[in-house]
């Protein structure tokens, strides 16, 4: 009920770390584009495969002076995968301990990324070439705010032009510009990719690389779809630069969750050159984390731990909207503050010194297992964020928010 959203409210305000005031509204009024790329971890990045670079477009343009890169920042999805990962960053809550909450919880009243966008005048849309119903997501994108949503019936999808999952990233790209060319401006847009999803199928052609040479099939294609996709990213800046849209909007890469599960540790084991104990698996849970904003020249690498709930409140912090109805979990990923304390879906967590999985506390510099002890205190409060964060979703406490953040005891609709 209402008295329950109050207490929730008051810990989501404690735990929140300040924004970074430097960049508060640095982005405002421009375009934002969030890629979600499938089942795209970390560990490829600046790596190679046979001597070549299995991500040559990602490296540079996290090299980029107008770049920040996370290279400690999670995933932190459950049973929902790509659903969940879009559900954490745009509404800075956790996804369900089971199920999706695309599926299960799509008429709450939510304070999604897009509704909130589009009451600060933004158009919003989603691209995505599968169908409309696919983890709910008709249904969902609604209740999120967003104005359209560009599935699978706005492809020209053939044989020729798909495989796996369906049609090619780039050939999505390149038949997406038709669409943004007429969202009228300033506009939310959100890409997902869908290429280096399992079973990471591919045609010859479109190898760049080759297969690696582990006994592990999946492992082995896995880096050809990463360097497909990789090509299809570069593609489509460049197509956006031809589009004159680069220049007044700014670009979010984001890993939505891995793509090598853990029947896959022996090739991993040979790739990372160690053991992949629990440790090892849990920091395989990082995915790449890029926000470029063009003429900022002011890029870098940001080591803070941090994951997908920290994604909203830095978009909006970039754009300088405030939102007093907002209830998050997350913190400005560029905060000057940092807590440096992220929450796996499964109540495993990470911070700078210790990492904690499958009831074990490693400590991070010897890699080894340490005393329960040390993490008794941060597991606590990783179980008391994530319960509080499915109550919200349980008992659909957003409702009861009202516009200007005060709590009402009647539910208020959006
Ligand atoms: C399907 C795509 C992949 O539309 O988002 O879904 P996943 O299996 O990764 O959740
Ligand atoms: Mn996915």
């Amino acid at each position: 009920d209402s008295s329950q959203i109050g207490e929730i409210v008051n810990y989501t305000n404690a735990i929140k770390k300040p924004n970074n005031e430097d960049l508060e509204g640095i982005a405002k009024g421009k375009n934002v584009f969030v890629i979600s790329m499938e089942s795209t971890q970390n560990f490829v990045i600046n790596e190679k495969i046979e001597g070549q670079d299995i991500t040559p477009f990602l490296n540079s343009l996290i090299k980029s002076k107008d770049t920040y890169y996370f290279n400690n920042f999670y995933h932190q999805t459950g049973q929902g995968k790509t659903s969940d990962s879009e559900f954490l960053f745009e509404n800075s809550l956790y996804g369900l301990p089971r199920g999706a909450v695309f599926f299960t919880h799509s008429q709450n009243t939510f304070k999604g990324l897009p509704s909130l966008l589009s009451q600060s005048g933004y158009s919003t849309a989603v691209f995505h070439a599968n169908n409309e119903s696919f983890w709910n997501r008709d249904v969902m994108y609604k209740s999120l705010g967003y104005h359209q949503y560009f599935s699978d019936e706005y492809y020209d999808i053939t044989d020729e032009n798909s495989i796996g999952w369906g049609l090619k990233d780039d050939i999505f790209f390149a038949q997406s510009m038709q669409y943004l060319r007429d969202l009228k401006q300033p506009f939310y847009a959100k890409f997902i990719t869908l290429t280096n999803h399992f079973p990471f199928s591919l045609e010859e052609e479109d190898e760049l690389i080759p297969e690696w040479n582990s006994e592990d099939g999946t492992v082995n294609r896995y880096f050809t779809t990463v360097r497909y996709e990789d090509e299809s990213l570069k593609k489509f800046f460049e197509m956006i630069k031809k589009e004159g849209l680069y220049e007044n909007s700014i670009f979010i890469l984001m890993g939505d969750h891995y793509g090598i599960s853990s029947n896959h540790n022996e090739a991993m084991a040979q790739f990372l050159g160690k053991e992949i104990t629990p440790f090892q698996e849990t920091q395989l849970q990082k995915v790449p984390m890029i926000v470029h904003i063009p003429g900022i020249n002011n890029g870098k690498t940001i080591k803070n731990i941090s994951g997908q709930i920290d994604v909203k409140p830095s978009i909006l912090n970039l754009l300088g909207v405030k939102d007093k109805t907002d209830v998050t979990f997350g913190s400005d990923l560029f905060t000057e503050y940092p807590d440096n304390f992220t929450v796996l879906r499964d109540g495993s967590f990470i911070t700078e010194k210790y990492l904690y999985t499958k009831n074990r506390c490693y400590d991070k510099q010897t890699e080894l297992e340490i005393d329960g002890q040390y993490c008794k205190q941060y597991a606590e409060r990783a179980q008391k964020e994530l319960n509080a964060s499915d109550q919200v979703i349980y008992g659909d406490l957003l409702r009861f928010i009202n516009q200007t953040g005060y709590i009402s005891d009647r539910s208020i609709s959006n």
